[in-house]
């Protein structure tokens, strides 16, 4: 896996791995995985490696700013999973993992450097993959399964137990504000093609931001515990079987409406040309994917949705693409202070790629609200 992370934050992992080893020596640090926000490793213990790995990660103190609310939210996830796992259910016989957290040598879930970040440990995975792009129908289907899952088992988790580690995350019409106060002293670029294309994409979708705050408003949609970040990278596989075994990547997990993971969800893995897809003409929005997560995310949550549920289901999907787009965008203009970026305009192109996709997901509403109207029967 390609890895992000400069050699000053490996050095400093590797410093602090050991306050989190209980009493094995570190074998190895090593960057992992792709997330665009934290800085995530892989330590192996043992004077071999014989000794079993953990995740260490360094939270991004820019984006979070209550860190310690983040850490504190995977305790009491991870708890109630567990103790849900081991409660005799329909789905018992199915394999479903949580990462737990695990606690530094004086007995905290987090270790502050010099610097004052946050830095913390929870159990690896074994056994799992994450990929980065939808390989086919049934890794859909399984997503979906994933994510109805997670849903179920957070269902009877009341909401008001979990912090907000991220205030308005989700809520697009603070998302377009920000632009406007970007796009406005950031000026210029006006000579880019695709500067110009994304700031005319944005005014044309200006006054759809609000579909879902006014939904729950209203009544329509009802706030839930959710995962927050359920792209298809953050739903592991068991690798000998290919099926999902659990969600990971918890940091956003929070009271919320479904539909921004249901939209987060659909939004990447139907689209199998990727988030970092080049050339654009590849991006679509699959609606054969898009049938196979419904049915994988019905068996567990099906049930669970109302009719105002399914009713939104088309407007979320469009809606946390275009704010994706929108983050990616806003954030270029800024000069990347956000998103992790490999190469000057990687974010405009990530943007570029939302917007396209948002665009196919409109050309495709009929489609897509047949299948969420026969969702129970997929
Ligand atoms: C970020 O943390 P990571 O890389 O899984 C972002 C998500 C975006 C995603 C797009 C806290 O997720 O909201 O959908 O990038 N997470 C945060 O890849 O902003
Ligand atoms: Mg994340």
């Amino acid at each position: 896996m390609e890895e992000i992370v400069s050699q000053k934050i490996w050095h400093m992992a590797v410093d602090i791995a050991p306050c989190f080893a209980s009493n094995l020596p570190v074998h190895n640090v090593r960057a992992y995985g792709r997330g665009n926000v934290n800085a995530t490793f892989l330590v192996t213990l043992g004077a071999s490696g014989e000794g079993g790995r953990f995740i260490l990660q360094r939270l991004n103190g820019r984006v979070f700013q209550n860190p310690v609310a983040v850490i504190a939210n995977l305790r009491v996830v991870a708890d109630h999973i567990q103790h849900r796992l081991r409660q005799a259910s329909p789905t018992a016989g199915r394999r479903w993992e949580v990462p737990v957290p695990i606690a530094a040598h004086d007995g905290l879930d987090f270790f502050v450097d010099q610097a004052g970040a946050y830095w913390r440990a929870m159990t690896f995975l074994a056994g799992g993959e994450a990929l980065e792009t939808v390989r086919d129908e049934h890794h859909a289907m399984e997503a979906g399964y994933g994510l109805g899952r997670m849903h179920a088992l957070l269902a009877d988790l009341d909401p008001a137990r979990l912090l907000v580690t991220l205030p308005g995350f989700h809520q697009t019409p603070r998302y377009l504000e920000r632009y406007r106060k970007i796009a406005a002293s950031a000026g210029g670029q006006e000579n880019v093609a695709e500067v110009r294309h994304c700031r005319r994409f944005i005014a044309a979708r200006q006054d759809m931001v609000g579909v879902l705050e006014a939904a729950r408003r209203q009544g329509k949609l009802v706030t839930r515990p959710i995962h927050g970040d359920p792209k298809i990278a953050n739903i592991l596989l068991d690798q000998a079987t290919g099926r999902a075994m659990a969600m990971v990547d918890l940091d956003t997990v929070g009271p919320g409406l479904i539909h921004y993971d249901l939209g987060d969800c659909l939004r990447s893995c139907c689209n199998p040309a990727g988030e970092e897809a080049s050339p654009l003409a590849e991006v679509r929005f699959d609606t054969d994917l898009c049938r196979a997560i419904l049915a994988g995310y019905a068996v567990e949550a099906g049930r669970a949705l109302t009719v105002n549920d399914r009713d939104f289901l088309h407007a979320a999907v469009r809606l946390i693409a275009f704010e994706l787009g929108l983050r990616f965008f806003t954030d270029y203009l800024e000069g990347d202070r956000y998103f992790t970026v490999r190469y000057p305009g990687q974010n405009l192109q990530r943007a570029m790629v939302q917007f396209q996709l948002t665009a196919s997901i409109e050309a495709r509403e009929h489609e897509i609200r047949t299948l969420a109207n026969e969702l129970n029967s997929l």
